[in-house]
């Protein structure tokens, strides 16, 4: 992209001297700028002038086409310049999180508008996302170009995972630099993360400008503002412009660019990728770009826009202006005429071959919700001798120290969890001293970041172990796990699986209240593309993080704080004998924590009950009442479930409980009883019961109100009577 002029196009240029200098516009560039605007190798603009050429052809020909182009997308008209002149700075070991208008950025940075075509029709070869995602909205794990992590249309929300990936990077580059991918000459990568300026007012935003502050990250976020929000315009939706309220982040360093001006657009951003790439530390870019297009194919511009703002934006059309400075420099008429009309007729010829190519296979539907796990197999000594009995606290703690050990590249952030205090629970004590700072660490109180981040952190190959503080307080966090990490392997057809464990303290003992007793595993099934796991004992704990830990997909590990030390009367049995280092137990199979008896089972007079968590010990207690008649089934992990236990044992007894600690109306619980009535329906000798929690908003204060509101063994004990007397 950089070198002295073609012979070829040393004679296209008829004035050399033309080239000058623009000392005005430095004041624009504060602390990187020196005297000069470095004189732009004329290939790189007509490079720049051949792709806006294409992306204006490209827009014409999705509007003349619309029937066809049935599917939602923007075009990038009006943003070309800033998106061409930043895609030529990146090399292959930098990372970039594009947004749904950088479809200009795309082209500069090598993919053909076949290959943009392709998704745009969605259409089996997408390369992107296989037909299942919007026009621009690309991923990309080859080695030739920049990566680009997976795109949500969630406004705004791609800074969070693009800032975790300059945080990944960091980690790599500071403490596992083997591990870093660099340029062919050593260069360290950076990460551009381009949103819209309306973007810029999602609160996740300054999330990630905290951190990226903070931490001095190498990142550069380019905000790309047209002073549109669809039919929002900037004066009704801000009270400053991302400019000034990157002021508001010291270490940020900033700076307001024209971004229809490709020579200036291209000169500022090859010096601040640059700087960033040497420095280490964020920037924040503002181009201010026309908007040239209808906001999506669906709201169009005529619905919204005024003559006049038209034609105000229109006069800073990138294109003619590129042209303009093109001629300026000498640049014969005839060969940018040739340029526009090959560029048409490439658009034409590529679009035909878009529109022809293969549909997606149906039978693809299902591929890639989530990659393949190694661990299949329940491995290593489950309970070895003469070992004490540990709590599950020290089992979950053990079990990340192992991990900590074996994997340089996994590291456990989340609030409180550093040195000072090691976890509220101190289920992560001791931690930061063994394994440093820089692997174990506090954050701020930001669930958002915390689980959002995990996206980058995984894609550059850093394993990452977070902490919700609380279940109640995983909802901030909820939009990350939701738009971003759930969706990221499905959508990139497999490419970006998201591997991260996320630890989650929930249930409620001993008068935690409203906001510290909350059970969530509802909220969360409800999600597809994460995996939950629920243990109920310390052997499970250990196997079972283990096996969390080396999924490449997400996992939440929901932890009972009322099992971590067994305090809860009746629940003792959740202390068991530390397994094994190597032991590992595969995520998605269930136990049997207790059988009923082979003769009661032949008299039909038994039942059994499915459950998780604490509901294991209040099923345990209640069973007690009923020798030799219960069979008590432990889930271990929500999902994957392990349905052909479930069924089977539904199967034989006839007669089944589900019991869970959450609120019973709408709960996985009743989902489940659903499930197992229609698979068992010819077994069931009755209707399968369902207990759960009172349908309250909140587990209240008061003790005894908590306890009226819970499940409890007296409560257990009248369903399985009822049951095994129907
Ligand atoms: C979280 C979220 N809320 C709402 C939307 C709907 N939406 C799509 S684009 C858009 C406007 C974004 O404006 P801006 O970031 O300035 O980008 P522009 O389209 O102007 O380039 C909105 C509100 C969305 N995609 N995501």
């Amino acid at each position: 992209m950089s070198g002295s002029p073609t012979k070829c196009n040393l004679l296209l240029i008829r004035d050399h001297s033309r080239f000058t200098t623009h000392d005005s516009r430095f004041n624009l560039l504060p602390y990187i700028c020196c005297t000069t605007l470095a004189m732009i190798n004329p290939d790189i603009l007509l490079k720049a002038y051949r792709l806006m050429c294409m992306a204006k052809s490209i827009a014409e020909t999705y509007e003349a086409n619309r029937s066809i182009c049935k599917y939602v997308h923007s075009t990038s008209r009006g943003h070309e310049a800033i998106q061409l002149a930043t895609a030529f700075q990146l090399l292959s070991c930098d990372y970039v999180s594009p947004y749904y208008r950088d479809e200009s950025m795309l082209l500069g940075l090598g993919f053909s508008p076949y290959e943009l075509m392709l998704q745009l029709l969605a259409k089996g070869d997408d390369i992107f996302t296989a037909g299942r995602e919007y026009y621009a909205h690309p991923n990309y794990n080859g080695t030739d170009k920049p990566r680009i992590i997976h795109q949500s249309s969630a406004t705004g929300m791609q800074v969070i995972p693009t800032t975790g990936i300059a945080q990944g990077i960091q980690y790599l580059e500071n403490h596992l630099t083997d591990n870093l991918t660099k340029g062919i000459n050593g260069e360290l990568p950076v990460v551009i993360c381009s949103l819209g300026d309306a973007s810029i007012t999602e609160g996740e935003v300054s999330e990630a400008f905290q951190v990226a502050v903070l931490k001095k990250l190498p990142v550069i976020y380019l905000v790309q503002d047209n002073n549109w929000g669809i039919s929002v315009t900037a004066e009704e939706a801000r009270a400053m412009d991302a400019y000034e309220y990157a002021g508001g982040f010291p270490g940020m360093e900033r700076v307001r660019i024209n971004g229809s001006d490709f020579e200036e657009s291209y000169d500022a951003m090859r010096r601040i990728v640059q700087y960033v790439r040497q420095h280490r530390s964020p920037y924040l870019v503002q181009a201010k770009v026309p908007l040239l297009g209808h906001h999506t194919s669906g709201v169009r511009k005529e619905f919204y826009r005024s003559e006049t703002d038209w034609s105000t934006h229109l006069k800073d059309d990138p294109g003619p202006k590129l042209r303009q400075r093109l001629v300026e420099l000498g640049i014969a008429e005839e060969h940018l005429i040739q340029v526009e009309k090959s560029s048409a007729e490439d658009i034409a010829r590529q679009f035909q071959q878009a529109v022809v190519a293969a549909e997606p296979d149906p039978s693809t539907i299902a591929h890639h919700v989530f990659a393949p796990t190694p661990i299949n197999e329940e491995k290593g000594e489950r309970t070895p001798a003469r070992k004490e009995k540990i709590p599950m606290v020290d089992a979950a703690l053990f079990a990340i120290r192992e991990i900590m050990e074996e994997f340089p590249e996994a590291i456990l952030y989340g609030q409180d969890v550093g040195k000072r205090l090691g976890g509220v629970f101190r289920e992560a004590a001791t931690l930061a001293e063994k394994f440093g700072d820089h692997r174990v660490f506090n954050t701020a109180i930001q669930e958002a970041y915390i689980i959002g981040s995990t996206v980058g952190m995984s894609a550059v190959g850093v394993k990452p172990i977070v902490e919700v503080q609380f279940a109640d307080y995983i909802y901030p966090g909820l939009n990350q796990l939701v738009s971003e990490l759930s969706k990221s392997c499905y959508l990139s057809n497999g490419k970006f699986p998201v591997q991260t464990l996320i630890r989650v303290p929930v249930g409620a003992y001993g008068g935690g209240g409203p906001y510290h007793s909350g059970s969530i595993e509802t909220t969360l099934l409800s999600i597809k593309g994460i995996k939950v796991v629920y243990p109920s004992n310390s052997a499970d704990m250990k196997g079972l993080m283990k096996a969390a830990f080396l999924d490449p997909n997400p996992v939440l590990m929901l932890e009972h704080k009322g099992l971590y030390w067994s305090k809860v009367p009746g629940t003792e049995d959740a202390k068991s004998v530390e397994p094994s280092r190597d032991y590992i137990l595969p995520l998605g199979k269930g136990s049997i924590v207790l059988k009923a008896d082979q003769s009661h089972l032949d008299a039909g007079s038994t039942c059994c009950i499915i459950t998780y968590g604490m509901g294991v010990y209040w099923a345990k207690a209640a069973a007690k009442h009923f020798p030799g008649q219960v069979e008590i089934i432990d889930l271990r992990t929500l999902f994957p479930l392990d349905e052909e236990l479930i069924y089977q044992t539904v199967s034989r007894h006839g007669k089944c409980l589900v019991l869970t600690e959450e609120q019973q109306n709408n709960s996985f619980a009743e989902a489940l009883a659903g499930r197992i009535s229609h698979h068992c329906f010819k077994q069931l000798d009755a209707a399968v019961e369902v207990l759960g929690a009172l349908n309250l908003p909140a587990v209240p204060m008061n003790m005894i109100l908590e306890s009226a509101m819970l499940p409890n063994t007296e409560k257990v004990k009248l369903r399985v009577k009822k049951l095994i007397e129907y």
